[in-house]
Parts: C-alpha cells; sequence; structure tokens
C-alpha cells in the first residue's frame, strides 16, 4: 500500500504540474493521464494487488487523482477548442447512419424452393452457359431448321452468322434445355438434373412478356421411364410449392423435343377452382411444359434410344412468383425498387 500511495503522490503531482499551453499538450495530458491506458486506469487495474481490507482507502485515493486530472482537462478543454479525434475529424461516439438492407428477391426465393422441392427426390441441380452455339440451343433439341424460334425475331444473335463462322451462329440461351444437352452428351443414364437459369427472348417489353426471364428444367433419364412417373413426380412438385390439396390436368401439346408433349395446370391457388381474375374464371392456371424427350433428342446426344427413356419438363420461374405473391407485371422483377422488392419475406 505504501508503495501504491507513493505512485499515487507522484502522479499528482505530474498532473498538477503538467503543463498545458496547446492544443497537443492538452491531447497528451489526456492521453499520458486519462484515456483507457493511461496512468491512472492502470492504478485502478492495480487494485486486485491491494490488500482487501485497504482497498477500500486506495480506491478513494486513485478517484480523487482522477478527479483532480479530468477538473483540469475540462478547464481547458473550452480554452483550446479541443473536439475528440481530431486528427481524422471524425467523432466516433456519433450514431451511424441507418443502413439500407437489401432483400431476397422474389424470383431467387421461388427458385430456391424450386430446387429444395426437386433436391429431395434425387435431381441434381445443373448450369451452363447464357450464350450458346445453334447445336445445343436447336439442333439437338431437334428443332427444324426452318423453325421461328430460330428466327431474329425471336432470338437474339450474338456473333456473325456468316458461313464462314465454323462454330456455327452464336446465340443468348431462349431456354435452359441448352444446359441439359451438355450434361447428356457427357453423361450416360440415368439421369436426374434441374437446371434453373435465365434466357432470353426477342420480345417487345410488356406487362406480360420481357427480354429476359428464368426458367427451371427438369430431366430424368433411365431404363423404363414412363409418363406415368412424370405425371407423379409433377403432382408431387405441385402439393410442395402450392399446397398439399393442390390438383395437376395435363392437357395435350406440342414440342419439337418431347412426344407426347403436355401442358400442365394447378387448380387455381388463389381462388382454390371458385373462379377469379388470375385463373380467369376456369378455376385452373397454367405453370409448365413437359413431356416424354424425343428419342431422336436422346440419340442426338448420344443416349441410346432404344435402351433409354426419359422425361422433362420446363417451368417459368416469373410465373410461379407471380401466382405465390399476387404480381401482375413482370417489369416489377428487373427494376429493383427495393419497396417492392421488401415484400415478400425473404432474408
Ligand atoms: C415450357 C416448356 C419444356 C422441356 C421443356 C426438355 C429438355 C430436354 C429434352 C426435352 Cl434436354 N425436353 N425440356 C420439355 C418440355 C417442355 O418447357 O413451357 N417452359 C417454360
Amino acid at each position: 500500500m505504501a508503495m501504491s500511495s507513493d505512485k499515487v503522490k507522484s502522479l499528482l503531482h505530474e498532473v498538477e504540474s503538467f503543463k498545458i499551453e496547446t492544443k497537443e499538450q492538452l491531447e497528451n495530458f489526456r492521453l499520458q493521464f486519462l484515456s483507457k491506458k493511461g496512468s491512472i486506469q492502470e492504478l485502478f487495474g492495480r487494485i486486485k494487488d491491494i490488500e482487501p481490507a485497504m482497498r477500500k482507502e486506495y480506491g478513494a485515493v486513485v478517484n480523487d487523482l482522477k478527479n483532480k486530472a479530468e477538473e483540469k482537462f475540462i478547464a481547458l478543454k473550452e480554452k483550446f477548442e479541443y473536439t475528440p479525434a481530431e486528427s481524422t475529424g471524425i467523432d466516433y461516439s456519433l450514431p451511424g447512419e441507418p443502413m439500407q438492407s437489401g432483400a431476397m428477391h422474389p424470383i431467387s426465393i421461388a427458385r430456391n424452393r424450386i430446387i429444395e422441392i426437386f433436391s429431395a427426390i434425387g435431381f441434381v441441380v445443373s448450369d451452363g452457359p447464357e450464350i450458346e452455339d445453334d447445336w445445343h440451343n436447336f439442333s439437338a433439341l431437334n428443332f427444324p431448321e426452318e423453325h421461328p424460334a430460330r428466327d431474329m425475331q425471336d432470338t437474339f444473335f450474338v456473333s456473325p452468322t456468316d458461313e464462314g463462322d465454323t462454330k456455327g451462329p452464336m446465340a443468348l440461351r431462349t431456354h435452359t434445355s441448352s444446359v441439359q444437352v451438355r450434361i447428356m452428351e457427357n453423361n450416360q443414364p440415368p439421369i436426374r438434373t434441374i437446371s434453373p437459369g435465365r434466357v432470353y427472348r426477342n420480345e417487345a417489353i410488356s406487362a406480360r412478356a420481357h427480354c429476359f426471364f428464368h426458367q427451371v428444367e427438369g430431366l430424368y433419364i433411365d431404363t423404363d421411364v414412363s409418363f406415368a412417373d412424370l405425371k407423379q413426380t409433377l403432382l408431387y412438385f405441385a402439393k410442395e410449392m402450392f399446397s398439399s390439396d393442390t390438383k395437376i390436368r395435363l392437357r395435350p401439346s406440342y414440342f419439337p423435343f418431347t412426344e407426347p408433349s403436355a401442358e400442365m395446370d394447378i387448380s387455381c391457388s388463389i381462388c382454390k377452382g371458385k373462379g377469379c381474375n388470375v385463373c380467369k374464371y376456369t378455376g385452373w392456371v397454367e405453370i409448365l411444359g413437359c413431356g416424354m424427350v424425343d428419342p431422336a433428342v436422346l440419340d442426338n446426344c448420344k443416349i441410346d434410344s432404344k435402351k433409354y427413356s426419359g422425361y422433362a419438363f420446363g417451368m417459368g420461374i416469373e410465373r410461379i412468383a407471380m401466382l405465390n405473391h399476387g404480381i401482375n407485371d413482370l417489369r416489377l422483377f428487373s427494376e429493383n425498387d427495393l419497396r417492392f422488392l421488401r415484400q415478400f419475406g425473404g432474408v
């Protein structure tokens, strides 16, 4: 204790005799005596080394020293227009600016849910390039040479299409089937994959059409895959995605790459089949296209169509998100207006 009180006394002397005639000296005073690493704080830290019976007295003496130092500091603070952390001009004690937080995009929310549902039954996510050659986007998928989708009016071409170009015309993919063509070319069955991604169409932008949108396509190839397998898988998906009482119906359709082909409707998730604007008073809403993979497509991708069969389906993610949240204009998805994006509960 004796040692410590000597130390307090000598510090008190130092505090009292410290010459402060400039702003810099005031800051040095603060650093030396009053800061967290200053000598007075150090004395407080030593209280644990003091005999318990003497601690009260020791505390009082150090406190007294601290008050004297603070008084001296405060008395000179105004005179030198002291501001904390003056070297940077930043007052770290001010509260921060409120930060704008983002939100999960409704397309991402729907895509993640679709992936979750198909992952649970063994589908693996696959990905591929957005700029594709003619083979992977059209020819391998059985599009005839004169098919309208190959037209400049429908597809964005991104490189010269003159005869000398050995790779053939390159285009922004118009569906993610091109990813699945690549999977088939590089893997033998069993294949069970879903391909989510952005696709492009050369269309005028409106509430119902956009020049880009998002798709998830699914593909399952093995021995003895049947249309019944397709139907059960899609029923499972519809019940998981919407609600367990959702019903599905399949209507005959046509795609170049599937035979037979169908479009699938679900019982309207908005009005539960009673009739509303969304289902146009039919009780049903179309959500995807599907079918059995055309044997010519399997053969194009080096999969033996005599040994294997498969089903495939494709859906627009925007459409699913619109149904889930009652969104009625496609353009909202690409405006990045936070007032829109924050409404969907994703973080
Ligand atoms: C739709 C329809 C569909 C497929 C996509 C597919 C992929 C391969 C082979 C055969 Cl590699 N088919 N995909 C099949 C039927 C329909 O999409 O309306 N999508 C938004």
